[in-house]
């Protein structure tokens, strides 16, 4: 008797009428015959799906260009297909799941012909961890059977865990003709489904990721009592050996990988990795919250990666412990045949750009959004607690911007409440690389609004009563590294000098470290901020670093007052509550 699964993809294969079925085991022999089919035989843009790097300096690396126009995440053409309009909020673009399935019906429709169908049984999350999920994904693309053993728990195990149940979440992808015009991904969260069809890139097609370690999982969260966030997870290693572990929701391009795997600047501190992208966060039974990493890769930007912005990613992508690591619309040296990119180093005498075409210095080599692939299992700095089913005791939550001005370099919320309040106003200032206009402040909840599978003033509520079921909630902290001076300059260094404000802030976890209240929570002082051996910030700079001038926030108030609009009656009292105690404090 056919179990369930195998049901279910010969629904699939009769929809979408591929000429081969391969059912995906994990193993490391599988990976290379995938890669050898993507080197040897399939096409894509009439390029080889995969381009063999230099075996002796780049060893199992492999260049693959994607199509020009599906570079990124097509957030226009993602949908969360609730019953109604109202829970997918105003965050998200909605369509009745009804009329959104017979849209990707008729795309899947034969869509296979000519190709081989793989179904790839994944874990997010450890398969022994009470907050794993089962999952199994049905795609057309070796890039992405590829990338999904090295991002997620790739095993045919995971058939037998789902036994002749329907317990599994289901995602089907089909490239389709990479036409834009015939591009969607669709999350039918009541279903446990993601349908995604005309696009190979990462995030719409590693359906492991966004789509359901994001979107999906955020509404499994609210009806199961947990949260599905974007946020780093990291342990701190002070000089004596104690170790807490944090968790940090940034938005793109404020250093969230890099801090993940930072390399401190301080002698003894240490930083263990976790994630650098997903966290799962459950209460434990004492009552405190614990984080998984569902994910088993790193699927990173390569642009601006270097020795000096994250040393140990670069030696993660060198250390070839787990096979393969793949390179995205990188640049490729031709004398040496290997991967570059902007920052990297000096640009090679003789390359071919992102899309294979002689590179002439005037475009830049690697795409903006270029990706490296790669196993966490290659990190050297990975976290001995990476596998451990239950998680990390989580004792801060780190959310963070890039504002130039207003928000000092760290501050502590007040309370639970006031950190969900600090969450949800969260911004960053679009840099140049953006297509947005430059220095126009984006609102991004927590990071979370691509990510939210539902309506963001649920999601508030839901955040606000995770507070009131935890006994030691973990204390809230807001960074910003990109405040400037009056010259417009960075005032500051970043990177592994970062160390210092994650020391402060595990001080104030541990011993309730020096601290002075403001109108927005609690800053440091200068005295009692390490800033030994800190070269190039003058000491007039850090008082301005930590500087709060409530009487400057006119504006920003009332962006926040439009920003809290969008969400109407379902934004929360307790937060509008804690934004008119904020503009008393500018009224006064
Ligand atoms: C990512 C993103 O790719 O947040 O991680 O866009
Ligand atoms: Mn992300």
């Amino acid at each position: 008797m056919a179990t369930f699964l195998e049901k279910w993809v010969e629904e699939i294969a009769l929809l979408t009428k591929p000429d081969k079925i391969h059912w995906c085991d994990g193993s490391e022999k599988e990976a290379r015959e995938l890669i050898k089919i993507g080197i040897e035989k399939e096409k894509l843009n009439g390029n080889p799906v995969f381009h063999e790097l230099n075996k002796s300096t780049y060893p199992d690396s492999y260049l693959h260009r994607s199509h020009p126009n599906d570079v990124a995440r097509s957030e226009n053409l993602t949908f969360v297909c609730h019953a109604d309009k109202e829970t997918a909020g105003p965050n998200n673009n909605w369509m009745d799941p009804k009329e959104a399935k017979a849209k990707m019906n008729t795309l899947y429709s034969g869509c296979m012909k000519g190709r081989t169908m793989y179904v790839l049984p994944y874990m997010m999350g450890h398969p022994d961890s009470p907050y794993a999920k089962a999952c199994v994904q049905i795609t057309d693309s070796t890039y992405v059977a590829v990338s999904m053993r090295i991002m997620t728990r790739l095993s045919n195990i995971v058939i037998k865990k789902i036994g002749n149940t329907d317990k599994f979440v289901k995602g089907i992808h089909s490239v389709g003709e990479l036409d834009p015009a015939r591009r969607f991904v669709m999350h039918f969260p009541d279903e446990g489904l993601v349908m995604s069809f005309g696009s190979g890139y990462g995030g719409n097609a590693l359906l492991g990721k966004k789509c359901f370690s994001l979107r999906i999982a955020s509404c499994l969260g609210l009806k199961e009592g947990w949260l599905a966030e974007h946020m780093i997870i990291m342990g701190i290693e002070d000089p004596k050996g104690k170790i807490i572990y944090v968790a940090a929701a940034l938005p793109s391009a404020c250093g969230k990988t890099n801090l993940a795997m930072m390399q401190p600047t301080i002698p003894g501190y240490k930083i263990w990795t976790l994630g650098d992208d997903i966290a799962w966060m459950n209460i434990g039974e004492d009552g405190r919250l614990y984080a998984i990493n569902p994910e088993f890769g790193f699927f990173g930007v390569a642009s601006g990666t270097s020795m000096n912005t994250n040393p140990n990613m670069m030696k993660t992508l060198k250390a070839n412990k787990f096979y393969p690591t793949l390179y995205t619309n990188v640049g490729l040296d031709t004398d040496k045949n290997e991967p570059w990119w902007e920052g990297m180093s000096e640009a090679p005498k003789n390359m071919k750009d992102w899309q294979g075409k002689t590179y002439d210095g005037k475009e830049k080599a690697a795409h903006a959004n270029s990706r490296f692939t790669v196993s966490i299992n290659n990190c050297e700095t990975l976290s001995k607690e990476f596998d451990s089913p239950k998680g990390v005791p989580i004792s801060a939550i780190i959310f963070g911007g890039r504002r130039s001005s207003l928000l000092p370099l760290v501050y502590e919320s007040k309370s639970w409440q006031h950190g969900v309040f600090s969450g949800s106003i969260m911004g960053s200032e679009t840099t140049a690389a953006a297509i947005h206009a430059s220095g126009v402040l984006r609102r991004d909840p927590m990071a979370m609004l691509p990510f939210c599978g539902y309506n963001m003033g649920d999601y508030f509520r839901h955040w606000l009563n995770i507070g009131k079921k935890m006994k030691n909630a973990p204390n809230i902290f807001f960074v910003n590294w990109f405040r400037v001076n009056e010259e417009g300059k960075f005032m500051w260094p970043g990177f592994g000098e970062n160390i210092r404000v994650i020391k402060w802030i595990m001080e104030r976890v541990i011993w309730k470290g020096e601290a002075v209240e403001t109108p927005i929570g609690n800053v440091p002082t200068v005295k009692g901020f390490d800033t030994a051996g800190l070269k190039d910030v003058p000491a007039s700079d850090m008082e301005k670093l930590f500087g709060v001038n409530i009487k400057e926030w006119g504006e920003e108030l009332k962006s926040i007052e439009e920003h809290y609009k969008t969400f109407g009656s379902k934004m929360p009292a307790e937060l509008k509550q804690e934004y008119e105690a904020l503009l008393k404090e500018y009224q006064k």
